[in-house]
């Protein structure tokens, strides 16, 4: 799943893609480069990050949604935490819906996801982008975030939602420290038993400097050894910035895994 951020405050690539011509041309750029999924999104989720007003997101990414999805053979998928903006892209063609919300908020996503048949990336986050990483404590981080998605999966069922519309994400960097974190990704393997497709979403996040001592530009060794790791725990999607490197990564992974003895 290749990212194009259409926004000034990203916080890796803010204001790179902010014009729609640029994000539609990231977007086909991604496609061409591998992506099985251009993600869309119109509001910043980076610790501390302001709400974007419903008006500016979809100014943002409805043009880019609109066209992307006609010009690519490929799912485009949606990142926004609002009902409004989920259903104006499904509209203008968006095929999934990634709610880093995880739709609490608002019972009116669920319903779409259930009116509208479309996929739904169902994340856990602990608080909001504002304070998520104010001391996020957990007893059992492992255990919290799945019992959070069990709980979300049986709740979009009870509002329709068939589970195959569904995939799971642990939401690393969201509302968590750096050995919450670790905690997961070593723990990836038991969500994939939870019977839907797990999404990770690793790219150019804080934690690898925080393990590994470097700036963020030099960020990416460590996201494809999580990368790596996750294709062995039977993650399906890889959300990233950077989809040339990650696609050559899933290829390497996935020939020496064909061979294994
Ligand atoms: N991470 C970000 C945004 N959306 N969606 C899913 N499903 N999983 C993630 O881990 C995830 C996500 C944050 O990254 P990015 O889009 O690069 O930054 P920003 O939120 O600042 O635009």
């Amino acid at each position: 799943m290749g990212i194009v951020n259409v926004t000034p405050d990203s916080f890796s690539d803010g204001g790179c893609h902010a014009d729609p011509a640029a994000a539609v041309a990231r977007g086909l750029e991604l496609a061409a480069q591998g992506a099985d999924i251009i993600d869309v999104g119109g509001e910043s989720t980076r610790p501390g990050a302001a709400p974007v007003p419903l008006a500016e997101e979809l100014r943002r990414v409805l043009p880019v949604v609109r066209e992307l999805a006609a010009r690519l053979d490929r799912p485009v998928s949606i990142d926004t935490m609002k009902p409004e903006v989920a259903a104006a892209a499904v509209e203008a063609g968006a095929a999934l819906i990634n709610d880093v919300g995880a739709n609490r908020a608002d019972p009116a996503m669920a319903r779409l996801v259930a009116a509208s048949g479309a996929g739904y990336i169902l994340m856990h986050m602990r608080g909001t982008p504002a304070d998520m990483q104010r001391a996020p404590a957990y007893g059992d981080v492992v255990a919290e975030v799945a019992e959070f998605l069990r709980t979300g999966l049986a709740r979009l069922a009870a509002a329709g939602v068939a589970p195959e519309q569904v995939l799971l994400d642990v939401g690393i960097g969201f509302g968590k420290t750096l050995e919450h974190n670790l905690q997961l990704l070593a723990g990836l393997a038991g969500f994939t038993k939870l019977g839907r497709p797990v999404v990770l979403g690793v790219s150019r996040k804080s934690f690898v400097s925080h393990l590994l001592g470097v700036p963020p530009a030099d960020r990416l060794p460590g996201v494809l050894a999580c990368t790596t790791w996750g294709a062995r725990a039977g993650v399906g999607v890889f959300r990233t910035h950077d989809v040339a490197a990650t696609a050559q990564t899933l290829r390497m992974t996935e020939a020496l895994a064909a061979r294994e003895k």
